[in-house]
């Protein structure tokens, strides 16, 4: 058993979150040396990303004692639990391929959720190398013209467009399963550390996987955090207008329309509507809006239990 004096003694170290676990953290401090780390009766708190103080217990095994106030947290959510995904972090890298194809739902709801938390995003359309890459990059054409930065790469050839953008950052990549997240953690680190298509063993989700965040360092100031493969960016946490607020194509018209609380789904007088009209704002991404709207509030009305 430990005394309260030697617990005194005991070492505190500051260090950064590599892996995110579940359960488990591995930590790694400024030496580099990594330490598995536990966070005793608070789950979910700690994250990839996190700068943390740890206790040691033994050489490479400790408890994160405190975490450090966080400069940004990205996570999804359903009715049912939220998903971190990494903290601190400078941008985020949304990969796309052609195969499997680009789900616009898919990307918009990742735009939305880095927007609201005020992330900056690059798109990156993966597998350059494929015939179909030709068609996939003409559905990100209106995204660029929304403002957002859409390079093309190929994780399996080349990757060098994707390296100015990494310079000096840290870049959280997301994107559903297959799109080559992994691959390309392989190709920046020039060494096979992330696992590449990898079969999950439990039969029902039968998906390419990697189970958890996990970051890695490309340079003394640059680094990459690969996440786990996930079909859905749930936005469940968000509100209404933090959804409106989100898309930077609708801010223009946003507080134009007749009534104050106007949703932009059929309100007479709807500025974003007018601008579907003009052709100022796309049909799509109004529909998409609107369709994540709908569902939105189906959702909280199934579960009161959260604050909206
Ligand atoms: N042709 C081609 N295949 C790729 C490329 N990048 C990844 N892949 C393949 O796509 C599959 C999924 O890659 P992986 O990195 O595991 O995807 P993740 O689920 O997003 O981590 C693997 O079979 C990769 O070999 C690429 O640039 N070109
Ligand atoms: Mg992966
Ligand atoms: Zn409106």
């Amino acid at each position: 058993m430990t005394t309260r004096r030697e617990k005194s003694e005991q070492v505190v170290i500051e260090g950064r979150v590599v892996a995110d676990f579940g359960r488990e953290f591995l930590v790694e401090f400024a030496d580099r040396r990594q330490v598995v780390c536990t966070r005793k009766g608070r789950r979910q708190d700690a994250t990839c990303g996190d700068f943390v103080e740890v206790r040691l217990n033994g050489p490479a095994q400790g408890s994160i004692e405190r975490v450090g106030t966080r400069r940004n947290l990205l996570f999804r959510s359903d009715q049912w639990n939220e998903k971190t995904l990494a903290a601190n972090v400078d941008q985020v890298v949304i990969l796309l391929a052609p195969k499997p194809p680009i789900s616009e739902a898919f990307l918009n709801m990742s735009l939305v959720a880095c927007d609201a938390a005020r992330i900056p995003v690059v798109i990156a359309l993966n597998k350059s190398d494929l015939p179909e890459h030709a068609a996939a990059r003409k559905t990100l054409v209106p995204y660029e013209k929304m403002g957002y930065t859409v390079i093309t790469m190929s994780a399996k050839f080349d990757v060098a467009p994707l390296l100015p953008h990494l310079e000096k950052k840290t870049t959280l990549l997301v994107g559903q399963s297959g799109m080559g997240k992994s691959k390309t953690v392989n190709a920046l680190v020039l060494s096979d550390v992330a696992r590449v298509g990898e079969l999950t063993t439990s039969r029902d989700s039968g998906a390419h996987t990697t189970t958890f965040s996990r970051f890695y360092r490309l340079d003394k100031d640059t680094s990459i955090i690969d996440t786990p493969g996930f079909q859905s960016f749930g936005l469940f946490h968000l509100t209404e207008d933090q959804i409106g607020d989100a898309m930077p194509d609708f801010r223009p018209y946003l507080g134009a329309c007749k009534f104050n609380d106007c949703a932009h789904l059929s309100e007479p007088g709807c500025a974003i509507i007018a601008a579907v009209g003009k052709g100022e704002v796309s049909a799509a991404r109004l529909s998409f809006y609107q369709v994540l709207i709908e569902q939105h509030r189906e959702l909280h009305e199934q579960h009161p239990e959260w604050k909206k």
